[in-house]
């Protein structure tokens, strides 16, 4: 009997996943939450819909002084996308880890990115990349409460 190992410092938390309009229409959407599930983080809450404009300003509020701020919008509102909250054992950056880098075409084989798409604007899926965001996001995404 070996002692125990020290507790790591990770907690459970939740993040946010987006399939984008280019996933959902590539037909990903099964592709993307199975790697999730595969991995152990647990699905939350999950929604298909098309965002209206202002819902898809206000999601990606932390972006509207850049210069790709309007084709942001306009591409997520192109067409129907699917958000999932996950939980588990420092989700936010285990998902953004599976997630890979934002040019899709450098993203590491292995990551989402890397394995299914060459897009930037078009890069598949949206992941939250802190606490504070996957907050702002949710409410954005979901509307106010959970149920
Ligand atoms: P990530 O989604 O990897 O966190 P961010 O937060 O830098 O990337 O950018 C948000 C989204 O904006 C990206 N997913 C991508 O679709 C888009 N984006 C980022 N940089 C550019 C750019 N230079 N031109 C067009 N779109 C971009």
């Amino acid at each position: 009997m070996g002692e125990e190992a020290p507790e790591e410092m990770s907690t459970t938390e939740e993040t946010l996943i987006v399939v984008k309009p280019d996933g959902v229409r590539r037909g990903l959407v099964g592709e993307i939450i199975g790697r999730f599930e595969r991995k152990g983080l647990v699905i939350r809450r999950l929604r298909m819909q098309t965002l209206s404009k202002p819902q898809a300003e206000e999601f990606y509020s932390v972006h509207k002084e850049k210069p790709f701020f309007g084709e942001l919008v306009a591409f997520i509102t192109s067409g129907p996308v699917v958000g999932v909250v996950l939980s588990g054992r420092d989700a936010v950056a285990t998902v953004r880890r599976m997630v890979g880098a934002t040019k899709s075409w450098e993203a590491a084989s292995g990551t989402i990115r890397g394995d299914l798409g060459l897009g930037l604007t078009d890069n598949t899926i949206h992941a939250s990349d802190s606490s504070e965001s996957f907050e702002h996001e949710e409410a954005a995404f979901f509307g106010k409460a959970p149920g």
